[in-house]
C-alpha cells in the first residue's frame, strides 16, 4: 500500500481519489476504475473525451440510431433492444457498482445535477454501451473524474 506523508491536513473520510482521470476503454466489456464509492454519498462524475464504434466517433453521451448514415439507420434501430442499457443511446457512457447489472446508471457526460448516489458501497465499473458481440470493432478512450461531495453538517 502507498502512504503519504508529511501533507498533515484531513482531506474527508471518503477515500476516493478526488479529481485524478481514470480512462474507460471502449473495446473493455468492463473498465475497472479503482474508485471505490460509499452508499449515501453524493458523487459528480464528469467525463471527456471521444471513442468509436468502429468508424463512428462519439463522445460519451453516445449516438442515437438516427446519427448514422441513412442506409444503416434500420439495423441500427432493430438492435437497438439488444444494447446492454436499451433505453441509453449507442456508446453512452454506463457505470455499475462492481460489475452488477442490477445496479447499472447512465453517466453520459455527466451525472445530473443532484449527482449519483450509489446504493451500496462498490467499485465504479464501467462500459460503453454496446451490443455484446461488438466490443472488437471499438477502440478510443474517454476519462472520467469522480468528485464526492463534501458532506453536510
Ligand atoms: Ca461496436
Amino acid at each position: 500500500m502507498q502512504q503519504r506523508h508529511g501533507v498533515g491536513i484531513t482531506i474527508s473520510a471518503v477515500s476516493v481519489p478526488a479529481d485524478e482521470p481514470t480512462k474507460i476503454f471502449a473495446e473493455k466489456f468492463w473498465s475497472h476504475t479503482g474508485i471505490h464509492l460509499k452508499a449515501g454519498v453524493v458523487y459528480d462524475i464528469r467525463a471527456t473525451g471521444t471513442w468509436l464504434d468502429a468508424s463512428i466517433r462519439t463522445g460519451p453521451a453516445g449516438y442515437a440510431s438516427t446519427d448514422v448514415s441513412p442506409l444503416k439507420v434500420p439495423f441500427f434501430k432493430l438492435a437497438e433492444s439488444r444494447r446492454r442499457v436499451p433505453t441509453a443511446n449507442w456508446f453512452a457512457l454506463i457505470g455499475a457498482l462492481d460489475e452488477d447489472e442490477s445496479t447499472q446508471f447512465v453517466i453520459g457526460p455527466g451525472t445530473p445535477a443532484h449527482g449519483f448516489t450509489p446504493p451500496r458501497d462498490g467499485e465504479l465499473t464501467c462500459f460503453a454501451n454496446d451490443l455484446r458481440s461488438k466490443y472488437d470493432n471499438n477502440s478510443g478512450a474517454i476519462e472520467i473524474t469522480v468528485t464526492p461531495r463534501r458532506a453536510r453538517g
